[in-house]
């Protein structure tokens, strides 16, 4: 149960790239808002990144958005007071002059990145004193079991993935919505695909294999920085472009607002994702998917992928044929054979990704598990 003490909560988020960063901290605003009746500010630094999540968000210094105040955080921020509690996330660090205003009795959590490695339950939870202010700074670490801070995952989510994969018109509406009408007005026996990923994963290769196979394949790439520039011989590939080759057809789509990501997610029957949030997305989609994590150096995101892999489907039988093809994607190593071995499983991959993403659904999520994470340490 919150305290009073903890009304007013404060997340810092600084955009390093990607749309990672504010789509995790937005998500979590919103949930603390809506969902806790938590009165949030989100201070972010590069609101044009925010406005490519945020339909309608301006650049002003400070402006309500959804229930969530969102100030724009640069040399001229003024800061005049601090939150009962004070979310820094993905070690942002915090402006000299917040932590000025901060009292003793503040809760200050710094939420980091998520990973399945061993190490997470250990040190979700550690303090350490911050050198110049001698405060006291927590350290919370998502996770993927009841020893860490969970997963971001809002309280009626599951409810509105089954409502929409029960009702075709819910889903012919979200075609329709992002012009794709072909699935908007026929049942399409087309295995469906969408793909969000790093410029450096084999994408071309993997198109040209769907091209040449046997099955009539639909693919939904929305629209970002980061698609190749030349794709199925294209290159000036724009939103709304619509290629054909062999068995494939691959639709450009627009950037999409997330819940509309959702929506496509949740129709596709295998989800290509990264990063961080997409990630988390398709696990709670129940569907097949392949996830690319973001690089790091030393091959440490490999280390993150493997983690995950072993931790999530460890002993099923097609655990061999998912990582063949994850590390493919990831090591741009792509072999025919990975995809066709990964095709003629994906019944049995797609009932053991719901089972195991309905076994990930029992634990707490993030931002509960977060406000009662802090609410104990003020106890
Ligand atoms: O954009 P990303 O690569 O973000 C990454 C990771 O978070 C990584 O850990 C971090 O270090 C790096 O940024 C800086 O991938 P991610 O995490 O999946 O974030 C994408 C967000 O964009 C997510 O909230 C889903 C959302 N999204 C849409 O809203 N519409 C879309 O059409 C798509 C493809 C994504």
């Amino acid at each position: 149960m919150m305290t009073n003490s903890q009304k007013n909560w404060d997340i810092f988020c600084k955009v390093v790239d990607n749309f990672g960063d504010i789509g995790v901290c937005w998500r979590l605003a919103k949930q603390l808002h809506h969902e806790h009746g938590l009165v949030v500010r989100l201070f972010v630094d590069h609101l044009s990144v925010v406005a490519k999540l945020l339909t309608g968000i301006s650049d002003e210094a400070e402006q309500g958005y959804d229930g969530v105040t969102i100030v724009r955080w640069d040399s001229q921020t003024l800061f005049n007071h601090s939150a009962d509690v004070v979310v820094e996330t993905f070690a942002c660090g915090l402006p000299t002059a917040y932590l000025a205003l901060m009292q003793v009795q503040s809760v200050w959590v710094n939420v980091d990145y998520l990973s399945a490695e061993a190490w997470v339950p250990e040190f979700h939870g550690r303090n350490g004193k911050h050198h110049d202010t001698n405060l006291t700074r927590y350290f919370y670490f998502p996770g993927f079991n009841e020893k860490t801070g969970g997963l971001l995952r809002e309280q009626d989510l599951i409810k509105r993935r089954d409502a929409f994969q029960n009702l075709a018109f819910r889903q012919r509406d979200f075609w329709q919505q992002i012009n794709i009408h072909q699935f908007a007005q026929v049942a399409s026996d087309d295995l469906k695909i969408s793909l969000f990923s790093y410029a450096d994963a084999p994408i071309s290769t993997f198109l040209q294999v769907l091209a040449k196979g046997e099955r009539q394949v639909s693919v939904f790439m929305p629209f970002h920085q980061h698609l190749p520039h030349d794709l199925l011989g294209r290159q000036d590939l724009a939103v709304g472009d619509c290629i054909k080759l062999g068995h494939l057809t691959l639709f450009i789509l627009p950037f999409l607002s997330q819940q509309n990501y959702d929506f496509l997610l949740w129709s596709c029957d295998v989800n290509f994702v990264r990063g961080e949030d997409s990630w988390v997305r398709a696990i709670w989609a129940g569907k097949p998917f392949v996830w690319q994590p973001y690089w790091q150096e030393d091959n440490t995101h490999l280390l993150k992928l493997n983690a995950f892999l072993d931790g999530f489907y460890g002993d099923v039988d097609a655990a061999k044929t998912i990582s063949t093809l994850h590390q493919a994607w990831s090591t741009n190593a792509l072999e025919p054979v990975y995809w066709l071995d990964y095709l003629t499983k994906l019944s049995e991959i797609g009932h053991c990704t719901h089972q195991r993403a309905n076994r990930l659904i029992q634990q707490d999520d993030l931002a509960s598990s977060l406000i009662a994470f802090c609410v104990n340490l003020s106890n």
